[in-house]
């Protein structure tokens, strides 16, 4: 295991109930670092192309509604293992799902409003990355 980066968003039911602060201190506590954070609005464009894997899915129009309904918080975590850890730490993608613990069992609301997105790969970490950040942004 190496020191590795991954992306996150802390969604906007997570803002919307200011609970961005108790969901950062989840990533410090078990060894995550916040080495870049900025609070953004996502615009429907960028909605769509973030999430353009899933663009042939049922919810897609649902989910693009829903990540541009309120400001959102975009973060490059590291960490050892970082990509799986935070996978871990952030829980099944629906909460009815998700381990005791983890994020989405704490706060989500629902599968769609889940608090947070996390990397699924190094691979789609570093695009996530320089989609959201200048090299100068992320200071580790
Ligand atoms: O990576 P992760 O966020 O855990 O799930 P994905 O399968 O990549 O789906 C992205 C996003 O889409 C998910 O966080 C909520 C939403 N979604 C949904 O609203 N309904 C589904 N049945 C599946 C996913
Ligand atoms: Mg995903």
């Amino acid at each position: 295991m190496a020191t590795e980066r991954t992306f996150s968003i802390l969604k906007p039911d997570a803002t919307r109930r200011n609970l961005t602060g108790k969901i950062n201190a989840v990533f410090e506590e078990k060894g995550l670092r916040i080495v870049a954070q900025k609070r953004i609005q996502m615009t429907q464009q960028m909605a769509e192309t973030f999430y353009g894997v899933h663009k042939e899915r049922p919810f897609f129009k649902d989910l693009v509604s829903f990540m541009t309904s309120g400001p959102v918080v975009v973060q490059v975590l590291e960490g050892e293992d970082a990509v799986a850890k935070n996978r871990e730490i952030m829980g099944a993608t629906n909460p009815a799902n998700a381990a005791e613990g983890t994020i989405r069992k704490l706060f989500a609301e629902s599968i769609e409003a889940n608090s947070v997105h996390g990397s699924d790969s190094p691979e789609n970490a570093a695009i996530e990355i320089a989609y959201f950040f200048a090299g100068n942004e992320i200071v580790g």
